[in-house]
C-alpha cells in the first residue's frame, strides 16, 4: 500500500546506492523476488510502505479477515523443507497466521537485511542517458538501479469514496484494507458499515457480535458460498505433503490454478433434480469448488440463472425475514463481481442488532458529524468502517510516478486502461517487470502459485540476459498490443466482463472500463509464458 507522494523531489534529498535490481513491495512477490535475485548473486534492495512484510496481510488486519483458497494451497512451492515443515491450523487461514507465515518466510531466508520498511517509493524514472531506474523513495532518498521489479499487489490501493462531510464525523472511522495493529472492539457501540464485498461479509458477523447495533449499507448485494471452515484435518495435511508436488500438479492444469474439481458438462443438459442435487453437492463441500459444477456456468446466462436462483434459495432458507432476504439477494450474473466465501454472513441479520439499509438507488448522501445521511434520514454511529475495497490491479502503480522511455508517463500510457506484454512488462518501460500485473491471470486465479510463477520466469529472464551479454530488455509495442486484444478478446467470452466489478474498474469513478485480468485460464497461460522464452523472449527486445 503506497501513500506516495509523487513530487517528492527536492533539495537537500538523501542520496542511496546502486543496486541490480530495487523490488517495490515486501509482500509475498517481493519476499520471493528477493530470494531469487540473492540466489543469482545480484544486489537488491526492496523498498516497504509497511513496517514489516506480508503486504496485503499486513494491511488487512479486519476482524474476520481469512484467504479465501484453502490452506494447503495457499503457500510457496519454491521451498520443499518450508512445505513439509509449516503447520496450517484451519483449512482456510486467518490473516494473523498468514503474517506468522510471511514473517516465519522473511527469517527463515534472512530477508530483513535487503528490505527498508516505512518506505515508499514516489517516483521511478527511466534514465535515457544511463539506461537505469532513478528511483526516488518517500523520504527523499534517490537511488539506481539496472531493473526494477512492482512487487506491489493487486489490492493494495484502498478506495475510500469521496463522501461530502468525511472529516466532519465525530466518532472513529476504520477501512478494512488499513486496519489498525492494535485490537478495536466494538463492544457497547453503533457502528455502521458500508459496503458488502468480500472484506464487510468476512468482517460483519464477527463485529455484529460485539456491537449494541450494527448498520450496514449495501449497495450491491453477493453471492456467497460457504467456506465451512474447520480445524485443519490432520490426514488430510499429511496426506497432501506425502507428494505435494502431485497436487501442486494438479491446480496448475485448472483454469483458476487451483485444485478443484471441475465438470464441463453443461448445467442446461442435467434435469432440475440432478442440477439441484449437483449443486448441493458443491455447497456441502464449500468455498470455490462451487464454480466448477458446469462447464457453462459462465458462458450461459441462462445456465448461469441455476446456480444463482440455487443461491438465491439458500438466502431466503436461512434469513427468517422475507423482505431482508429479498434485499440480499443478489440478481445480477452469478459470480461475475468475485464470489465471496462465508461463514455464518447471512445468518448474521436474523440478530435483533443487526440491520440492512439498501444504498442502491439513494446513495449516501454524506457523512455527518454524527454519523452519515441517506434519504433525508441520519444514522448515528460511534464508529464506522469503510468496507469500500481497493482500486485494484493499476492504483498502486499509477499513485508512484513512474516514466519511461523519453519520459513517458505510465498514466498517461494507461489513461485508457493499463497495456502490458504478458501482465509481465510494460512497451517503453525497459528493464521493468510488473508481478502478477494486469494482463496476467493474477487475481482470477491462487495468488501464490501465479507470484512464483511470475518471479520464476523474471528470474529466469534475468540470468538468461546476464548470460547472453544483455543489458536491457523491453517488451515490442506490437506483442503488447496483440496481447492487450487477446486479453480483451477472452474477457468477452465470459459473463464476467459483464457487470460492475472492480475486475474492470467499476468501483472506481472515472476508471477506464477495461477487463483486466487475463481470463485465459492458467495452463493457458503459462504455456505462453514458456512459449515465449522457448522462442528466445518474442516479443521482447534484447540489447
Ligand atoms: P469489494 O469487493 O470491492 O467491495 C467493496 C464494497 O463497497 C462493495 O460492496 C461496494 O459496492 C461498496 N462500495 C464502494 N463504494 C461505495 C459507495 N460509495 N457507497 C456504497 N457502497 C460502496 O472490496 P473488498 O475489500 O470487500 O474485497 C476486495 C477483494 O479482496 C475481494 O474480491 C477478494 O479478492 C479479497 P458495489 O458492489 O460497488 O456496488
Amino acid at each position: 500500500m503506497s501513500e506516495v507522494n509523487a513530487g517528492a523531489a527536492h533539495a537537500g534529498a538523501k542520496v542511496g546506492s546502486d543496486f541490480d535490481l530495487v523490488i517495490v513491495g515486501a509482500g509475498f512477490a517481493g519476499m520471493y523476488m528477493l530470494h531469487r535475485a540473492r540466489g543469482q548473486g545480484l544486489s537488491a534492495r526492496v523498498f516497504e510502505a509497511g513496517s514489516g512484510v506480508g503486504g496485503t496481510w499486513y494491511w488487512n488486519r479486519y476482524p474476520g479477515a481469512r484467504c479465501d483458497v484453502e490452506s494447503m494451497q495457499y503457500s510457496y512451492q519454491f521451498s520443499e523443507e518450508l512445505s513439509q515443515e509449516w503447520e496450517w491450523s484451519e483449512r482456510y487461514s486467518p490473516q494473523p497466521e498468514i503474517l506468522t507465515y510471511a514473517n516465519h518466510v522473511a527469517d527463515r531466508f534472512d530477508l530483513r537485511s535487503d528490505i527498508q520498511f516505512d518506505t515508499t517509493v514516489a517516483a521511478a524514472h527511466f534514465n535515457d542517458d544511463t539506461g537505469r531506474w532513478d528511483i526516488e523513495t518517500g523520504d527523499g532518498g534517490q537511488w539506481s538501479a539496472q531493473f526494477v521489479v512492482m512487487a506491489t499487489g493487486c489490492l493494495s490501493s484502498a478506495n475510500m469514496p469521496k463522501f461530502e462531510g468525511l472529516d466532519s464525523f465525530r466518532g472513529d472511522t476504520y477501512h478494512t484494507g488499513h486496519w489498525p495493529h492494535e485490537d478495536v472492539d466494538f463492544t457497547g457501540k453503533r457502528v455502521g458499515v458500508i459496503g458488502t464485498g468480500s472484506s464487510a461479509i468476512q468482517s460483519i458477523p464477527i463485529m455484529a457480535e460485539q456491537a449494541t447495533q450494527l448498520t450496514v449499507f449495501q449497495r450491491t448485494p453477493n453471492y456467497m458460498v460457504p467456506a465451512h471452515n474447520a480445524p485443519m484435518d490432520q490426514a488430510y495435511a499429511a496426506e497432501v505433503k506425502s507428494d505435494y508436488g502431485a497436487l501442486r500438479e494438479r491446480a496448475r492444469v485448472r483454469p483458476g490454478g487451483i485444485d478443484i474439481e471441475i465438470d464441463l458438462a453443461p448445467a442446461l443438459e442435467a434435469s432440475d433434480q440432478e442440477r439441484r442435487q449437483r449443486y448441493e453437492e458443491k455447497w456441502a463441500y464449500g468455498g470455490f469448488g462451487f464454480m466448477g459444477a458446469y462447464g457453462d456456468l459462465m458462458l450461459n446466462e441462462e445456465a448461469n440463472d441455476t446456480a444463482a436462483e440455487f443461491v438465491r434459495g439458500k438466502i431466503r432458507d436461512v434469513v427468517d425475514d422475507p423482505a431482508v432476504a429479498d434485499l440480499l439477494s443478489p440478481h445480477n450474473t452469478f459470480g461475475c463481481k468475485r464470489l465471496c466465501v462465508d461463514s455464518n454472513y447471512w445468518q448474521t441479520y436474523n440478530r435483533d442488532n443487526v440491520s440492512l439499509v439498501d444504498v442502491s438507488e439513494k446513495p449516501i448522501e454524506r457523512i455527518t458529524s454524527a454519523g452519515l445521511s441517506v434519504d433525508g434520514q441520519e444514522f448515528e454511529f460511534d464508529a464506522i468502517v469503510f468496507a469500500t475495497g481497493f482500486d485494484a490491479m493499476t492504483g498502486t502503480l499509477l499513485r508512484i510516478d513512474i516514466q519511461g522511455i523519453g519520459g513517458q508517463k505510465l498514466a498517461d500510457k494507461w489513461a485508457e486502461g493499463p497495456k502490458t506484454y504478458l501482465g509481465l512488462s510494460i512497451a517503453g518501460f525497459p528493464n521493468m517487470f510488473t508481478v502478477t500485473g494486469p494482463g496476467s491471470p493474477s487475481v482470477l486465479t491462487n495468488m501464490l502459485p501465479s507470484i512464483e510463477q511470475h518471479v520464476d520466469w523474471i528470474s529466469d529472464c534475468l540470468d538468461y540476459m546476464r548470460r547472453n551479454g544483455h543489458a536491457r530488455i523491453t517488451s515490442e509495442s506490437q506483442a503488447e498490443e496483440d496481447w492487450v486484444e487477446h486479453v480483451r478478446d477472452t474477457a468477452g467470452l465470459s459473463l464476467r466482463s459483464e457487470c460492475s466489478s472492480w475486475y474492470v474498474g467499476a468501483n472506481i469513478p472515472g476508471k477506464p472500463r477495461v477487463f483486466m485480468p487475463y481470463m485465459g485460464g492458467y495452463p493457458a497461460y503459462l504455456e505462453k509464458c514458456a512459449e515465449v522464452v522457448e522462442n528466445g523472449y518474442q516479443g521482447f527486445a534484447l540489447s
